[in-house]
């Protein structure tokens, strides 16, 4: 395989583990910013992948690619996703594991990118059968699918994801991918009816007014023209020249027939995407005494026929809510802004719940018939950290989730290594690092964290409002070193701060947040009665998206950020019952540009994702460890001593084995229930003699018995 490296590929240092010079962030920032300028996006640090997202196509992910890195060792080969997939897979095959991949970075870094990579390298190199070519097409295909549905152009990203995404891929006992599961967080529902300039809606709004034929607009009553759209118009750019939504409708359009949906389902789910538009068109005017009336009986004629409900129940539902007086339900008129916002809640909560639906859907097609499944590996694919100018609720609970994660990095890497070594009695010299479960729990603590104290704001009946809540924030935590609002601030940085802003100090940087919204963004409440006009739909996914047997308001459904919170402590508990791989995204500059490397952008990311400590625990640590008794019952067959069966302790057995293979003292060391290995050169010409013997055992019992 060596022929297959060109001299290119060499520059730089291609491991940053491997060189001594590589230990300060300057060398560090030159190796990557070398390798850069000419294509090479991938360095390791150990088995940790860096990816510098290039802003262009490099031909680097072809058929003949996955080729070339498909069942080789991990170091033999230039730096690839690729590679980190193949050395997973290989992993969980031969140890019988299951595996996650751990895909970071800030937004528009690549995570997406480097994602589907490594899923359309276990489509193509995993053994297959017609049966589980299926199962591959519909792993391939659910990413266009959700990401027409839940990703969207931002400021930062003209592919931006706007929920988190964890699937598993499951295998069977020969490798063969079986099946799949998706997990999906928290979508960011407030796009549905407000963007930013320079941003827009969901892709699969323009997907269908630009794909669709003109027979099924029509039917939809809808028109080309986005323009048209309250929904789609605010961002003041429907068109953007890297997105091209006529041929992803296509390409979703095919997704959904592979993945088992009806032509019903079909029907009734763009059915449901045409009816968000004709809701956001929907117009009131202030009627006698105040009150709204409606003013649209187009949208409404178009609503009723779509959702399949009667117009005057509709009518009655966006101008009016239902309330208990005296074991009585009387109704009371909304004004103008009461409707509009209740006409907004209704769509953010059917776009809403169709996702949800949608992810069930796919995941009902994903489901792995095959019994004998053993393993699974886990990706994980979430909204990067993200500024903008004005940052609100969405920000907040995606910068927390990235802060969530970055403290289940340091956890699974800098510190369990760390303590491991300790526990196991190997002599360390321990490494500095910023530890960010500060902040964690500066957001989710109990009592006086920022979602407890702004869910009892949510709460508290009567007067509770935005300011208040931030208030309450500034009550509990004065002198916060993670913590500045424009009261609690010093002189300099008061001028910087809105008296309705709060400036978390995340592990990425500073992040100024406008408290407005957060306390309905967080309720997330849609009106009972609105909900029972739902109920009356003959639409079948809006049917399933607004059950009969749901619990209505009487007992408070959990708030947004809290069921956000315990979806990532559950995603955190299934992570740590795997083994973690990880990819580090960065992102080279902030205007999307291919050839340039911004040195300051990337120094920051450097440090914040904690490269360097990461790199020095690496290069003062081992690259491998294994309990003996695993150890030793994988490579017993090449020494004479151990093999067939070993008398004394594991460990003795090991020392034995090691010793008879020729390990330098320096190679390796001997803790108290594993071996610690400390370059995988070593490890890698263990596992090539093993295969030879293997090889040679093999024969011999042919040999010996006959092929049976
Ligand atoms: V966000 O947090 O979802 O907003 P991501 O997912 O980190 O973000 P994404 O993968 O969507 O970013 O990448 C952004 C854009 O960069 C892509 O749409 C591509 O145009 C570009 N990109 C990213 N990675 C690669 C790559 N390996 N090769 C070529 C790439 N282009
Ligand atoms: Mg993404």
């Amino acid at each position: 395989m060596e022929c297959s490296l060109t001299a290119r590929d060499r520059v730089g240092i291609q491991d940053f583990v491997l060189l001594d010079t590589y230990t300060s962030e300057t060398a560090f920032l030159d190796n990557l910013k070398k390798r850069f300028n000419e294509n090479l996006i991938y360095t390791y640090i150990g088995t940790l992948l860096v990816s510098v997202n290039p802003y262009k196509e490099l031909g680097i992910y072809t058929k003949k690619q996955m080729d070339i890195y498909m069942g080789v060792n991990f170091f033999e080969l230039p730096p690839h996703i690729f590679a980190l997939a193949d050395n997973v897979y290989r992993t969980m095959t031969s140890e019988s594991s299951s595996h996650f991949i751990l895909i970071s970075g800030e937004s528009g870094a690549g995570k997406t990118e480097a994602s589907k990579k490594v899923l359309q390298f276990y489509a193509v190199s995993c053994p297959s059968t017609r049966l589980l070519d299926s199962v591959r097409d519909r792993l391939l295909l659910s990413n266009p699918v959700l990401e027409a549905f839940g990703n969207a152009k931002t400021l930062k990203n003209d592919n931006s994801s706007r929920f988190g995404k964890y699937m598993d891929i499951q295998f069977n006992y020969q490798g063969a991918a079986v099946g799949g599961h998706i997990l999906s967080y928290l979508l960011e529902k407030s796009r549905v009816v407000h963007q930013n300039r320079g941003e827009r809606n969901f892709h699969i709004f323009y997907q269908l007014l630009e794909g669709a034929e003109e027979d099924l607009l029509r039917w939809l009553g809808l028109e080309q023209n986005s323009q048209k759209y309250a929904y789609l118009i605010q961002g003041a750019c429907a068109k953007v020249n890297s997105i091209h939504d006529k041929s992803d409708w296509k390409t979703v359009q095919k997704a959904l027939s592979v993945i088992d949906f009806s032509e019903k389902d079909i029907e009734h789910l763009f059915s449901i995407i045409a009816s968000v538009l004709h809701i956001g068109n929907v117009q009131f005017e202030a009627g006698s005494r105040g009150y709204a009336t409606l003013n649209s009986n187009e949208e409404i004629r178009w609503l009723s026929k779509l959702l399949e409900l009667p117009a005057h129940v509709l009518r009655e539902g966006l101008t009016h809510r239902k309330i208990e007086a005296k074991a009585e339900e009387v109704l009371s008129p909304f004004t103008v802004d009461h409707a509009r916002y209740a006409r907004d809640a209704l769509a953010k909560a059917i776009y809403g719940r169709t996702f949800t639906w949608l992810v069930n859907k796919i995941n009902a097609s994903l489901a792995n018939k095959d019994l004998t499944r053993k393993t699974v590996i886990g990706l994980l694919d979430i909204y990067g950290f993200e500024v903008f100018d004005v940052n609100s609720f969405e920000q907040f609970c995606i910068n927390y989730c990235n802060e969530k994660l970055q403290q289940l990095f340091i956890q699974l890497t800098i510190k369990s290594e760390q303590e491991e070594y300790e526990l196991e009695g190997i002599e360390w010299e321990p490494v500095a690092y910023f530890n960010n479960k500060i902040i964690c729990d500066l957001v989710e603590e109990k009592h006086r964290g920022i979602i407890a104290v702004l869910d009892e704001e949510c709460l508290r009946p009567g007067g509770a409002t935005d300011l208040t809540f931030l208030e309450k924030l500034e009550e509990k935590l004065p002198g916060h070193p993670h913590f500045i609002t424009h009261k609690l601030a010093d002189q300099k940085t008061r001028k910087t701060l809105g008296r309705g802003d709060f400036r978390l100090v995340h592990y990425a940087g500073e992040v100024t947040y406008s408290v407005t919204g957060f306390l309905d963004k967080n309720n997330d409440l849609l009106y009972r009665n609105i909900k029972d006009v739902m109920r009356q739909s003959k639409n079948t996914i809006i049917q399933q998206c607004f059950p009969a047997a749901e619990p209505d308001n009487k007992k408070r459904p959990e708030t947004v950020a809290t069921q956000f919170k315990n979806s990532l402590a559950g995603l955190t508990e299934i992570l740590m019952s795997k083994e973690p791989w990880y990819v580090r995204c960065l992102k080279p500059n902030d205007s999307k540009q291919p050839g340039h490397f911004d040195d300051n952008m990337v120094r920051h990311q450097i440090k914040y994702l904690g490269l360097m400590e990461h790199l020095r625990v690496r290069r003062a640590g081992f690259a491998y460890r294994r309990r003996y008794e695993v150890f030793l019952k994988r490579y017993k067959a090449l020494c004479p001593d151990t093999w067939p069966n070993w008398k004394g302790t594991p460990a003795e057995g090991v020392k034995c084995l090691v010793e008879h293979l020729g390990y330098k003292p320096h190679e390796y060391k001997m803790g108290r229930t594993k071996i610690f290995i400390r370059h995988p050169r070593t490890l890698f010409a263990t596992e090539d003699a093993f295969d030879i013997c293997r090889h040679e055992l093999v024969t011999m019992e042919i040999l010996n018995h006959g092929i049976t």
